[in-house]
């Protein structure tokens, strides 16, 4: 039997991961066990106990957690092996964990980072996120997302988060200009399934094109991957709209300017 405990919005980055990677297997006996985290699910005492850090999702297969969005994503994909998502190569399925590598380390905290200088700073009262911030386990989220609180955009998790989509898109360009539909080559791989729901943040934001502009490779590929119906679904979660009140929207017309400004500045300071 598969439980998965994770977050329905359409921003919830991590649990969309494994949302996504579910749809695509085309996996769909798993009972849901959603979470809130406004109703800090996340730190009672049975949930701790299959997550000890706090953090969603988990999945539970007979019993057994498993943590970690993008280790999840890996298991899944081996539960059903005739819909694959890794490449058969040995070192083609090296290629690919460096590119999840670096959605777990730099995009992720990328992401967070703009999610919270832009919709939880503006949406959250402060009150809320510094009775939530009491019960964080990890120190280094703890100080990142009360620096993008209180610091704003001049906290310096944002120019890094800035400069971090940056290199990624650039890198994501260059592989995709021989013309080849995924960053894998001919396959749709979970490097699709743990960067787009990262990606989607900065579009329902509305700041995805100052990263996209002059990047028509990464367009082309984001074109594609926003039809598939495991991308489709996910717009289905609380949260998203195509108009322009949504709080998403609403945050990222703030602040759309300065995010520019900053990434001139940082296109300045790096090679
Ligand atoms: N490295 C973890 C990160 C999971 C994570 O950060 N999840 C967020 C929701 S997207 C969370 O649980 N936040 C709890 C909190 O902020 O208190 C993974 O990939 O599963």
């Amino acid at each position: 039997m598969l439980e998965l405990y994770y977050l329905e919005e359409a921003d919830s980055i991590c649990s969309n991961r494994v949302l996504m990677t579910l749809s695509e297997k085309n996996i769909t006996e798993w009972a849901p066990r959603k979470l809130v985290l406004l109703n800090r699910d996340q730190f009672k005492e049975d949930y701790l106990k299959l997550n000890p850090k706090a953090q969603v999702p988990t999945l539970v297969h007979n019993g057994i957690p498993i943590r970690e969005s993008s280790i999840i994503c890996d298991y899944i994909d081996n539960l059903k092996p005739e819909i694959p998502l890794k490449p058969e190569n040995i070192a083609d399925i090296a290629h690919m964990r460096e590119w999840i590598k670096d959605s777990d380390e730099s995009a992720y905290q990328a992401t967070a980072s703009i999610n919270f200088v832009t919709k939880f700073r503006l949406e959250i009262p402060l009150k809320q996120m510094e009775k939530r911030w009491k019960k964080v386990t990890d120190i280094e989220r703890l100080h990142r997302q009360q620096s993008c609180v209180y610091e704003g955009l001049d906290s310096p998790y944002v120019l890094r988060a800035i400069g971090a989509w940056d290199r990624i898109f650039g890198k994501m360009d260059q592989i995709l200009s021989d013309g080849r539909p995924w960053i894998m080559g001919d396959q749709f791989t979970l490097v699709e399934t743990s960067f787009a729901p990262f990606i989607k943040v900065l579009e329902m934001l509305r700041l995805l094109d100052i990263w996209l502009e002059g990047r028509p490779n990464v367009n082309r590929w984001w074109k594609t991957i926003i039809s598939r119906s495991s991308y489709i679904k996910l717009e289905e979660y609380p949260g998203q709209s195509l108009d322009a009140s949504t709080p998403h929207a609403k945050a990222g017309a703030q602040v759309s300017t300065k995010v520019k400004e900053l990434l001139e500045n940082y296109r300045k300071i790096m090679p």
